[in-house]
């Protein structure tokens, strides 16, 4: 199988494993883990920010964050099409009674920065719940995996600032936006008070996520993480991998970089087939079938009947994306696999388009 659906479908490497099996052990609820010790000053230091915490996940990771920086009715202002919006289950609403506010993303990731400064602009009156978090996502997901310049993140980090609120940033793939924008990954945190960073997508962890921030800020996320069960024991067991993940498997995703453009101009040469242009594109595809949604179905379905899974954001929308277990030649193979099931579902769209 190629399987595109997502990057964190990745299994962990030989040096993981190795890493795992002979890791140094404590007990991390009471800081006694010498291998998650070492993980989170790195991670910190990686993103230039004081302290950080290792999490279960990048939803945890988001989670903790708008419940510390978020008292109850106060608005987390989101992307409309953030992560944090639309696929963490309204995490943040539910348990900590924080008012997910979307304002509008433009296709590339940004802001509507007009839209932002009126929901900002609001006035302090007892009608409205007041803001106390902007959240920003880059490399962004739901909007073509771009990355999100940082002239966009300064001005939005300098509204919210001026509006006295935190800036939360999910960089669930910050490397992959530091790869895109030629830019640190400190240099893009740099625009946020805290951010939380994935080792279990491209980097190829089996599990884990980075939550970094000031100091006071990562102990109130450490009792946070403990009240909603995530305060995990030998932890160093997941921290181990992560260390070779941030030591070992930043540089390669270059490769899953250049592998994305390779199938993006080789769907791109498939009648039926639109791929979303992207001005800044990391390691994600997203592409439409021409003819309806039975016929999407159809091309998905055949795809798979190749080897090839790609994941459906609409009914004629789907998602590709490459990672660590993905080759050059697995893309040459799903390009060739999506022109086939492309011709043999055309008939079906042709039909369907007559009737
Ligand atoms: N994204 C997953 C799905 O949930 C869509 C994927 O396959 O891409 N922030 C961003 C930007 C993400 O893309 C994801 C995962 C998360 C947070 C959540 O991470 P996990 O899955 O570790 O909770």
């Amino acid at each position: 199988m190629i399987d595109l659906r997502s990057d964190t479908v990745t299994l962990p490497t030989p040096q993981m494993r190795e890493a795992i099996a002979r890791a140094e052990l404590g007990d991390d609820v009471y800081g006694e883990d010498p291998t998650v010790n070492r993980l989170e000053a790195m991670a910190a230091s990686a993103m230039g920010k004081e302290a950080a915490l290792l999490v279960a996940s990048g939803t945890m990771g988001n989670l903790i964050s708008m419940l510390v920086h978020c008292a109850r009715g106060t608005k987390a202002v989101l992307g409309a099409r953030a992560h944090t919006y639309l696929y963490e289950a309204g995490g943040a609403a539910a348990l900590g009674g924080v008012v997910l506010t979307p304002v509008r993303n433009t296709d590339d990731g940004e802001f509507a920065l007009d839209e932002l400064r009126t929901e900002l602009e609001t006035p302090s009156d007892p009608h409205f719940a007041p803001p106390a978090l902007v959240a920003m996502e880059n490399t962004h997901n739901r909007c073509g995996g771009e990355a999100v310049g940082l002239a966009h993140m300064a001005a939005v980090a300098e509204l919210a600032r001026r509006h006295g609120l935190s800036v939360h940033l999910d960089g669930a793939r910050i490397f992959n936006a530091a790869l895109a924008l030629e830019a640190s990954a400190s240099g893009i945190a740099v625009h946020a008070d805290t951010v939380s960073f994935c080792l279990s997508k491209g980097l190829a962890c089996p599990v884990g996520t980075m939550l970094c921030g000031p100091r006071p800020f990562v102990e109130r996320a450490r009792r946070m993480r403990k009240m909603l069960g995530g305060g995990m024991r030998q932890a160093g067991i997941i921290a181990a991998a992560g260390i070779v993940a941030l030591t070992a498997m930043v540089d390669r995703l270059a490769e899953d970089h250049e592998t994305a453009r390779e199938l993006a101009e080789g769907l791109g040469r498939v009648p039926g087939l639109r791929v979303h242009p992207a001005r800044r594109r990391t390691n994600m595809v997203f592409f439409e079938v021409a003819g309806g949604a039975e016929r999407a179905a159809r091309f998905a379905a055949a795809l798979g009947e190749r080897g090839v899974l790609v994941g459906a954001r609409s009914p004629v929308e789907f998602r590709a994306v490459t990672h660590y277990g993905v080759s050059g030649a697995d893309i040459e193979r799903a390009v060739v696999a999506a022109a086939e099931a492309a011709v043999t579902t055309a008939g079906t769209a042709a039909v369907a388009a007559e009737r």
